[in-house]
């Protein structure tokens, strides 16, 4: 039976991200009252503050979209942040979630929960079946523990949480810091100043060849209230755009929206992480949902949206 998201308080943790945001735009138009708390009213990572917080508010849904994310250098060099704070996010959220009482819960992971060499596409069965990928292990580790939790609340409690795989996403609101954004947001802010500097090439990290899948994060906000409405499985949910590209081609198209028409040049010293990571998105799409926007037209939006925004 479809869960009514109308008239109902719904929590979206992490608000302020890039994936918060998103979620919080398409929930505007649902008829519910959409529950916020910025960083300065509640650290995620204290369970007693969480505790109080969600007491007091009441929450009778819950988006968990707040994690400590980055790109691969990020992921390789920070192991702690990204191990020890999600872990303590995650839990402090679901935990309190059974205890006050919340009807319906999405946790979000990420595509790296599955094997460095799973087959591809990824389906969601592929889950446990082999070794991490080492430059984001410590990610994936916190990630696929919040799938297990929502299991075990599933299976103990009864309680309708669920969980939702993202591939890599980008759009409004992304992180355009070279030091820790992923790679789109990389590639446009790269693009934009060799732009301006008139310069003959702009540098990629490793070697153009690993493949990615990227998701307008728009359409992932989509996904996420549709199977928050339609889906009550204990086994999480693939949410993918359906075809990936290489590194390379993904750079010559942010550099043809952005108009840079200088060469492409690599850093070999950089890490290319996963060979390839495309999700098999099948059983999202069975159930009735399919994305909107395509890969160019979304780099053009997310574009538009640096300029205004963050250039
Ligand atoms: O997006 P990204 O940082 O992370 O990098 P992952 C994807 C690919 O793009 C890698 C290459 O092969 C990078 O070496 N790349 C080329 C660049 N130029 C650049 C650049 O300027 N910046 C960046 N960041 N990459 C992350 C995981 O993996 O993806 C997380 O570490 C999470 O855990 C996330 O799963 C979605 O796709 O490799």
């Amino acid at each position: 039976m479809a869960f009514a998201l109308k008239g109902k308080r719904v929590w979206v943790a992490g608000h302020r991200g890039m994936v918060g945001g998103a979620i919080v735009r398409r929930l505007e138009g649902e008829g519910c009252e959409i529950l916020k708390a910025t960083h300065a009213e509640l650290d995620l990572t204290r369970q007693a503050d969480v505790e109080a917080w969600m007491a007091k508010n009441k929450p009778e849904a819950v988006f968990i979209a707040a994690a400590v994310v980055g790109g691969i250098l990020a992921n390789d060099t920070r192991p702690v942040d990204f191990l020890t704070d999600n872990l303590a996010i995650q839990n402090n959220i679901i935990a309190t979630a059974h205890k006050v009482d919340v009807e319906k819960l999405m946790f979000l992971g990420s595509s790296c929960i599955y094997p460095r060499l799973a087959p591809q596409p990824m389906a969601e069965n592929t889950f446990l079946t082999g070794p991490l990928e080492p430059t984001n292990q410590w990610y994936a580790i916190a990630k696929i523990s919040g799938i297990m939790q929502c299991q075990a609340y599933r299976r103990q409690f009864g309680r309708d949480y669920i969980s939702g795989m993202p591939t890599n996403l980008y759009g409004p609101g992304d992180n355009f810091d070279l030091m820790s954004s992923h790679v789109l947001p990389a590639l446009m802010v790269k693009a934009h100043r060799a732009k301006l500097a008139d310069d003959k090439s702009m540098v990629l990290w490793g070697s153009g060849k690993p493949l990615r899948e990227f998701l307008y994060v728009d359409d992932l906000a989509d996904a996420c209230v549709f199977l928050m409405k339609n889906y009550s499985g204990e086994e999480h949910v693939n949410i993918g755009f359906g075809s990936d590209v290489t590194i390379r081609e993904l750079a010559e198209t942010v550099a043809e929206v952005v108009g840079f028409k200088g060469a492409l040049s690599y850093d070999s010293t950089k890490p290319d992480g996963m060979p390839k990571k495309l999700l098999d998105s099948a059983k999202l799409n069975a159930m009735g949902w399919t994305p909107k926007v395509g890969l160019r037209e979304g780099i053009a939006k997310a574009y538009a949206w640096y300029l205004k925004n963050a250039a």
